[in-house]
Order: C-alpha cells, then sequence, then structure tokens
C-alpha cells in the first residue's frame, strides 16, 4: 500500500500492521481509506477537506463528545447496535495535521457490514427510519451548546441564499448561461422553501443535537440487511429535526440518483416514505418534542432545494467545494436535487397524510412526547 498512508496510520496507537487501503468513494467531501492489517482487523481512515473544515479540532472534539455520549446510551439501550470510536495517536490527541492542512483520524471498521447508495426495498427504507430515530434518541439528551458549531449556518438556507446570490453576481458568463434554468428554479423555488428556517428562527422548532448528513450511504447495516448505526460524524453539531429527516427522506425517497441526468427518472417513493416514518417514529425510541413535528413534511423539499442551491453555488464559483467526476457535474447535481425539491413540494399533502397516521399510531402506543 501507498507508503504515506501506512506511515500516517502507524502514527496511531495501533498494533496492527496496514497491509492493504481501499478508497471508499461515496463521499464528496474528504478522503477516506479502508485499511486492511495483517492481523485481519479493519479501519476507516479519514482526510478531512481543509477546504469544507477549515478548523478541525472543533470538528474532532464534536464527533468525540457524541461517540462518548452514544457509546453510553446506546450499549444500554441495545448491545448489537455498535458505536463509532476513534483512536488516539501514539503522541496524543485524535487529529494528525499534514503539511497541506489535511486532519487524518482513525477508526476500527465496523463489520460486517454494508452500506446503500439507494434502497433497494421497504424493509431497508423502515431499518434507515429506525436508525436514524435511534441516533437521535441517544443524542436527545446531549446539550446541542456543548457542541461547536462547526460550519455556521450549514443548513441555514437564508445564509445560503445569500451566499447564491453573491456567487451569482460575481460567477462567470458562461457557466451564469449553462446554469440558466437552474438560476430560474431557484428563484421560483426560494420564497416557499424558507418556511423551516423561519419556524427555527422563530424558536418553534426546539435545536437538538443532529448528525446532518443522513443520507443513506451514512448509515450502516448488517449484511442481512438490519440497521447498524449513523456513521460520518464530521458534520454533527446543533441542528433540528427537520434538519436529519429532510436530508434522510431526500436521498431515500428519490426514485433517481442524487445526480440523475434525466429529470423524468426523478420521483418520490411514498412506499419508501411510509416505511422509514414507521421505523424513525414508531420503532426506535425518538420522542419528538412540542414544535418538532411542525411542517415535518416540507423538510424534504426544503433539504432537497438547499443541497441543490449548494451544488449549483459551487458550478457558479468553478468547482471549489464538492469533488466533480465530471465537467459540469455539480450542475447536473443541482438540476437534479431542485427537481427533486419541486416533486417533494407537489407530494407535500401525501407526505403530510403518511405522517400524521404513524405520529399517531407512534403517540396511540405511548411513544411520542
Ligand atoms: C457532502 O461528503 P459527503 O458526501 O459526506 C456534504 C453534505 C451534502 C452531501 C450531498 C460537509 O457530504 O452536506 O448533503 O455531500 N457535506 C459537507 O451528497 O458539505
Ligand atoms: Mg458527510
Amino acid at each position: 500500500m501507498n507508503v504515506k498512508l501506512a506511515d500516517i496510520f502507524c502514527r496511531f496507537a495501533v498494533g496492527d500492521l496496514p497491509c492493504a487501503a481501499t478508497l471508499l468513494t461515496s463521499g464528496h467531501i474528504n478522503q477516506t481509506w479502508r485499511v486492511d492489517t495483517t492481523s485481519g482487523a479493519s479501519y476507516v481512515l479519514q482526510r478531512l477537506s481543509p477546504v469544507a473544515f477549515p478548523d478541525p479540532d472543533s470538528v474532532m472534539a464534536n464527533k468525540l463528545a457524541v461517540t462518548r455520549h452514544l457509546s453510553t446510551r446506546a450499549a444500554a439501550a441495545d448491545a448489537a447496535r455498535p458505536v463509532p470510536r476513534f483512536l488516539a495517536l501514539r503522541e496524543g490527541g485524535f487529529l494528525l495535521r499534514d503539511e497541506d492542512g489535511g486532519a487524518w483520524n482513525l477508526m476500527p471498521f465496523i463489520g460486517p457490514s454494508r452500506s446503500y447508495l439507494a434502497a433497494p426495498d421497504v424493509h431497508i427504507a423502515r431499518e434507515a427510519g429506525l436508525t436514524l430515530g435511534e441516533f437521535l434518541s441517544h443524542t436527545s439528551d446531549l446539550d446541542p451548546t456543548l457542541l461547536n458549531e462547526t460550519l455556521p449556518g450549514f443548513h441555514d438556507l437564508g445564509r445560503r441564499l445569500g451566499e447564491f446570490d453573491v456567487a451569482l453576481a460575481s460567477a462567470d458568463a458562461g457557466r451564469r448561461n449553462e446554469a440558466a434554468q437552474a438560476i430560474r428554479d431557484v428563484g421560483e423555488l426560494r420564497e416557499s422553501m424558507l418556511v423551516i428556517e423561519r419556524l427555527r428562527v422563530a424558536g418553534v422548532i426546539p435545536p437538538r443535537v443532529t448528525h446532518n448528513d443522513t443520507k443513506l450511504p451514512n448509515m450502516l447495516f448488517t449484511p442481512e440487511g438490519k440497521g447498524l448505526c449513523m456513521i460520518d460524524l464530521d458534520t454533527v453539531m446543533p441542528g433540528i429535526l427537520h434538519y436529519d429527516f429532510g436530508d434522510a427522506v431526500r436521498m431515500l425517497c428519490n426514485t433517481g440518483a442524487e445526480d440523475e441526468p434525466d429529470p423524468d427518472r426523478i420521483g418520490i417513493r411514498l412506499d419508501y416514505f411510509e416505511a422509514f416514518i414507521e421505523g424513525m417514529f414508531g420503532s426506535s425510541r425518538l420522542a419528538p418534542q412540542p414544535g418538532e413535528t411542525t411542517a415535518l413534511a416540507d423538510s424534504p423539499a426544503a433539504m432537497a432545494f438547499i443541497v441543490g442551491l449548494r451544488m449549483l453555488t459551487d458550478f457558479l464559483e468553478g468547482d471549489r467545494y464538492f469533488t466533480t467526476a465530471y465537467p459540469g457535474h455539480n450542475l447536473v447535481r443541482a438540476r437534479a436535487q431542485l427537481a427533486l425539491a419541486g416533486r417533494f413540494a407537489e407530494a407535500r399533502a401525501r407526505l403530510e397524510d403518511a405522517l400524521e397516521s404513524a405520529l399517531q399510531s407512534a403517540a396511540d402506543s405511548g411513544r411520542t412526547g
């Protein structure tokens, strides 16, 4: 394996000798490898992107706070559910800095396990809801003010719209023309997408610890498809339930890929939505607080919109943030996510009906607070 990777691995206080490294490619920001060792144990070695995470110490502090908290809660609640864990450096501390500003951390690989880019069936959709619900239930008694806001205003749509407006004003004319339709779509949707942010600012939706990147590939399952835990904890921060709920639904219930080039293939899997909310609100121990179920049906549209908006902003700025696989990839992603936001907005009444009945059954069985 690559000498630099092996050297970095050996700086961590692990007795095992690395023998192979495989780049895991589902993320758009950081670089992550699975490292296998001669003893048979495997690890996850990650380099945090300095572009996305200018203050990696704060990120690491959040990851440690959340995993330590989870390990006390999850172990008591369900021994079968593993908790991600970070390994220290030989010299002390948990982050190794490289000369390019990158910051490395190491975790034991949780296995046997697998993840999915898209859900194959309703069973996985239900397990995804259960997995997110357990994460949010186990972190619900961790004071969000103890965590750093590592990416200020990460899901604050007002702020993201402001960044988009600035990018648009200074964008290269060629890119602006290419993106003309997506720019018009943002103009049409922006006002209606602000509903959740306004409720948060007004104090109707209370803060809690959230994961903030709850797409399906960030959930681990057993090889048989039982949900295990949330992974990719770089964005754990104070947030609101709507961010995690909406972001998970955004990816899970889309009939197309996140970067689907054909808008006709983008649609909503209502059966997956029903299974997901049954898992999250009916089967997990999550007890939504007053205000947390207000406008929940608006959150998948809002989260698809904000992700699309960020991808469009990055395209207009020359692709500096998200890793892209080909020229124009960010624009393709943005078009797909903006189309998806429109589909979720059209399906709003159906999402709301399904949510109402799932929350009612959970309340009848004494789960919701
Ligand atoms: C990024 O790197 P990854 O794939 O875990 C992004 C998320 C987006 C997601 C879209 C720190 O996550 O906010 O929702 O891409 N993470 C960051 O797939 O910006
Ligand atoms: Mg992430």
